[in-house]
């Protein structure tokens, strides 16, 4: 790409996150769609700001924090406004403010998302070396972090293996993605289990583009139970149908708690905790998640005690985590690589297997390419030294945002996307805009 078009998407990026931002303290997803802050569509901000607007980036984790619950919880939506945004669910489905260890000034929701703040916090850190004030700041946020952390390994790991467990699939961050679609169909609704609700989503966007009413039904009666239990991971560990230990999820804490390894070594913190931690959760997550038949690593589903063995983006983020011995990580590289080389063209990397009947171009999780997937996979690939994979990667995503715009998500398929005139879901999407600006920077 020439540096002329680099410097023009460089400029639309950063406009898009100046635009998105609401009063000059957090970013919203999507002005239409996603009216909120979101958790790890702002840890992505937060570096996509570190880039020209440092204040920003510091200020976007600290308005992110102040929806921190008293237990270290990090919700995955911070309601700071207070309108009805045309968003569900929106701050008063959840209830937030009637548990006790919820924050009293804001409204969040019950459930997490995928956790990168520590790797999001070393990277503005090594972005801005010789800072005094993002010193300042990272140590200063540091606590926030290993809170959450913490929280985990507490709430969320009953059996002290090391691994996180989810228990709703928004929580993965891949709502509808095939991984989830088994053991949803377990889940059996009956009349009065679900409150009446009215979606928003699918009138914003084209509807066969997102989850099916069918897929949104269990994911309210998974909120239903989490209110329940006042989002209390260890009772919820008790009879939620949906007990998952997410490849993503727990190679993004892996990842995050080596970053705060480093960061703490740096700024002469005590590490130990996290180190501990870190040791058992690698291995654990190595042995337990990988499954042989699949040549991958797959989520293990805890209530009914088996792999979901599906060939999905998650496992390829544990390149990131530094998981993988050097023998494993070339299997997972090997089939990125297969990928982009189909006779049937295809960019990569789709979030789902293009060679499973479940898998579809357009719907959300069920195959298109994502901008944070992306360059999460291309920093496991560029931490193996699989060099010329991991510059596809990058490539096949800046040339789809550069072709099509800033979308949400981006048909795989060459001979499709190439036709079309845009990307699918939302549009001035900021974590497309992020990842543009850091693999451009
Ligand atoms: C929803 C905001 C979120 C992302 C999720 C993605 C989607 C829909 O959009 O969720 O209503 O929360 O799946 O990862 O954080 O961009």
């Amino acid at each position: 790409m020439s540096i002329e078009n680099q410097e023009k998407l460089f400029n639309q990026a950063s406009q898009i996150l100046n635009d998105n931002t609401w009063d000059g303290r957090y970013t919203v997803p999507s002005a239409n769609l996603y009216p909120y802050q979101w958790n790890w569509d702002s840890g992505f901000v937060a570096m996509g700001f570190a880039h020209f607007d440092v204040s920003r980036a510091m200020r976007e984790l600290k308005s992110l924090f102040e929806g921190q619950w008293a237990n270290g919880m990090l919700p995955h939506i911070v309601f700071h406004s207070k309108k009805r945004e045309g968003y569900f669910p929106g701050p008063s489905y959840w209830e937030s403010k009637k548990v006790a260890i919820a924050p009293r000034h804001v409204g969040t929701s019950g459930i997490t998302q995928p956790p990168v703040h520590g790797f999001i916090l070393e990277q503005i850190f090594n972005l801005h070396p010789g800072n005094e004030e993002v010193k300042d700041f990272v140590t200063a946020f540091y606590p926030k972090i290993l809170n959450l952390h913490r929280y985990f390994y507490e709430y969320r790991d009953p059996n002290k293996e090391g691994l996180a467990f989810i228990f709703h699939p928004w929580a993965s961050g891949r709502d509808n993605s095939p991984l989830w679609d088994d053991l949803v169909k377990t889940i059996q609704i009956k009349p009065g289990d679900i409150p009446p609700y009215k979606r928003y989503d699918n009138l914003k966007a084209d509807p066969s583009e997102r989850p099916s009413d069918k897929d949104y039904d269990i994911y309210v009666y998974l909120m239903e139970l989490g209110k329940r239990h006042q989002y209390d991971g260890k009772e919820i560990a008790k009879d939620c149908p949906f007990l998952v230990q997410d490849t993503l999820f727990n190679a993004m804490l892996i990842r995050s708690n080596e970053a705060l390894i480093k960061l703490g070594s740096k700024l002469g913190l005590d590490t130990k905790e996290v180190e501990e931690w870190n040791a058992q959760s690698k291995i654990t997550f190595d042995q337990k998640l990988w499954v042989e038949s699949l040549l991958s690593y797959a989520p293990y589903d805890l209530q009914n005690d088996r792999h979901i063995a599906l060939k999905e983006i998650g496992a390829f983020t544990s390149l990131y985590a530094g998981i993988p011995s050097d023998n494993r990580a070339s299997i997972l590289n090997d089939y990125i690589t297969s990928i982009a080389n189909r006779p049937d063209g295809f960019r990569v990397m789709p979030s789902f297997d293009p060679d499973h009947n479940i898998f579809d171009a357009r719907r959300y999780w069920k195959g298109p390419i994502w901008p944070q997937m992306n360059w999460l996979v291309h920093q496991g690939l560029a931490r193996y030294d699989f060099k010329e994979t991991a510059n596809q990667v990058k490539s096949d995503f800046l040339e789809l945002v550069d072709n099509l715009g800033f979308h949400e998500y981006f048909d795989p398929r060459k001979s499709v996307a190439d036709q079309l005139k845009h990307g699918y879901g939302g549009n001035h999407f900021s974590w497309t805009a992020a990842v543009v600006l850091d693999f451009i920077a």
